[in-house]
């Protein structure tokens, strides 16, 4: 066994290589990405980049029915995308052990919300895994698995961007074998309809008892003690932040949920006040209100309950202040890289003034941002084309739908054909530059790579723009500035649903596509 520094993603991809998995699928998305790309490039185990989460969700499943190991992995609101799949497999229940490592964002630093993923595990029922270093995320993730298989439940890994993205030593193990293929038909078990739902749900309250116990088994909840009327109830991440406080107050570390409420009861019985640290929203000081008067944390207002919690507010709450203050930086809020062909279209696009400009996610949001301004509004992922419809269905002429091409592969491809069935008279802008670039340049589908840099079949995104039934598709260079301005000027005018491509690779990849 050699103890090696690893970044939390890859000590994360680790532990499922370790656990045997047999596959992975994942859509890009900060901080998870890095996830994928290590089981890509660091093992012979299979794997892809999905279309979207819940299709990557999906395909795991599917993987879990014939036996087999997998690993899913996703940035939080990834999760919104594949709740669908994501809450009616824990009736189901798995087959092969099935891992989602889900990874949350607090403060934002890269998403659109701050949404703790530990109410989506209590929501479906689930397990759910908190570690707190890259020992424990490798380790827990391999534990997961075994969990999953025992209990026939998918299994949850929470982690968040400060672990994720942090270098720390982790301990490799060894490689366990995969499962070998086993596939048994159980309509009961597997086919979720109406008559089946009542005796699954049965079926996974009756597992909540079990899963306590296999959780109790593992001690993944512990209490330290120490000294005083004061104790702190540390969850994951922040049980570091604890530590790095010096007391030697009495510990109750939580790594798993459900949390066990007998230990809860326990550890509270004979204190005065509670401290309760956790990142996200205060899941586990809720229900430590219930079960003593003098709480301290995020509802009392004791600590901040927006943005990431970080230890600096967690030493403040103490009277302490870190010993070596970090270097500040001066701001620098993220730009369009020089050269980007995205500042083109906007450029055009503003030349052509539409009323209304709706946004997507993905490098172009930074066109909201002076000097351009030229989003008016941005959601979610998918969602530029949709707020369109609305709004020219409520009059609104010319109206511009701005969305990247991964986006509109993601979830755009529905709202393109809801807005042709519909009849809506708005323009939608694809900005094509052939890779998912926000999240580190993974392949889209027109580019015909996948996640092992093999050679998938490529996908013509004008063809299936106009399979979709779109009045007018055109692909044009956003360095032809003319040709683009009148493009976008025609299909404002224009009523119907018209298509503008601006195709050109990002600046960040365009010598590289050559090359190849
Ligand atoms: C549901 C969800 N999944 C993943 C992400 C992470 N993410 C942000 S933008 C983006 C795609 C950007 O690619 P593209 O639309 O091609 O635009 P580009 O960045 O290349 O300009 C992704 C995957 C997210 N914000 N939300």
């Amino acid at each position: 066994m050699s103890k090696v520094l690893m970044l939390g993603t890859d000590a994360l991809a680790r532990g499922a290589i370790e656990a045997g998995i047999s596959y992975a699928a994942s859509y890009p998305g900060t901080p998870a990405t890095q996830i994928l790309e290590y089981v890509a490039k660091n093992s012979s185990v299979p794997c892809e980049w999905s279309i979207n989460e819940k299709v990557a969700f999906e395909v795991a499943y599917g993987v879990s029915l014939t036996g087999r190991r997998v690993l899913c992995s996703m940035k939080h609101v990834g999760l919104n995308v594949a709740a669908d799949p994501f809450m009616t497999s824990a009736y189901l229940g798995v087959r092969g052990g099935f891992v989602l490592a889900i990874g949350d964002d607090p403060g934002a630093y890269s998403s659109q919300n701050e949404q703790d993923s530990r109410f989506y595990a209590r929501f479906a029922k689930i397990p759910c895994l908190e570690p707190y270093d890259g020992e424990t995320l490798k380790e827990y993730t391999k534990i997961a698995f075994d969990i999953s298989e025992e209990l026939s439940l998918p299994v949850m890994i929470r982690s968040q961007t400060r672990l994720l993205h942090c270098y720390s030593p982790v301990n490799l193990g060894d490689i366990r074998h995969e499962n070998s293929t086993s596939l048994q038909k159980d309509p009961l078990h597997l086919i979720a309809i109406p008559r089946h739902v009542i005796p699954l749900h049965r079926e996974l309250n009756a597992k909540q008892g079990k899963i306590r116990e296999t959780l109790k088994r593992y001690n993944f909840n512990e209490i330290l003690p120490g000294e005083g009327k004061r104790g702190i109830i540390a969850c994951g991440l922040a049980f570091t932040y604890a530590m790095e406080l010096g007391e030697a107050l009495p510990i109750l570390k939580i790594n798993a949920y459900p949390v066990d409420e007998d230990l809860l009861r326990d550890f509270v019985k004979d204190l005065e006040e509670v401290i309760v640290l956790e990142e996200g929203y205060p899941l586990v000081e809720e229900r430590v209100r219930c079960l003593h008067p003098r709480v301290r944390g995020k509802i009392s207002g004791d600590l901040p309950l927006e943005g990431e919690l970080g230890p600096d507010p967690v030493l403040k709450l103490f009277g302490k202040k870190r010993e070596v203050q970090p270097e500040t930086t001066p701001p620098r809020p993220p730009v369009l890289c020089p050269g980007c062909p995205h500042r083109e279209f906007y450029k055009a696009l503003l030349e052509a003034n539409p009323t209304f400009v709706t946004g997507d996610i993905g490098c172009y949001t930074l066109g909201a941002l002076p000097p351009l301004s030229a989003l008016d509004t941005c959601l979610c992922m998918g969602a530029s084309i949709s707020k369109a419809i609305g709004m020219a269905k409520q009059g609104v002429k010319r109206v511009a739908a701005v969305i990247g091409d991964s986006t509109f592969w993601h979830t755009g491809i529905p709202a393109l054909i809801d807005a042709v069935w519909n009849k809506a008279n708005i323009l939608v802008c694809i900005l094509d530059n052939s890779v998912v670039a926000m999240t580190g340049h993974q392949p889209t589908p027109h580019l015909g790579i996948t996640a092992k840099g093999d050679e998938g079949k490529a996908i013509d995104l004008a063809e299936l723009c106009r399979a979709c039934g779109a009045d007018s598709v055109v692909e044009v260079d956003p360095l032809k500035k003319e040709e683009l301005l009148s493009s976008i000027k025609r299909g404002l005018e224009t009523p119907g649903v018209h298509v503008v491509i601006a195709k050109r690779p990002c600046v960040l990849i365009a010598g590289k596509l050559k090359k190849n």
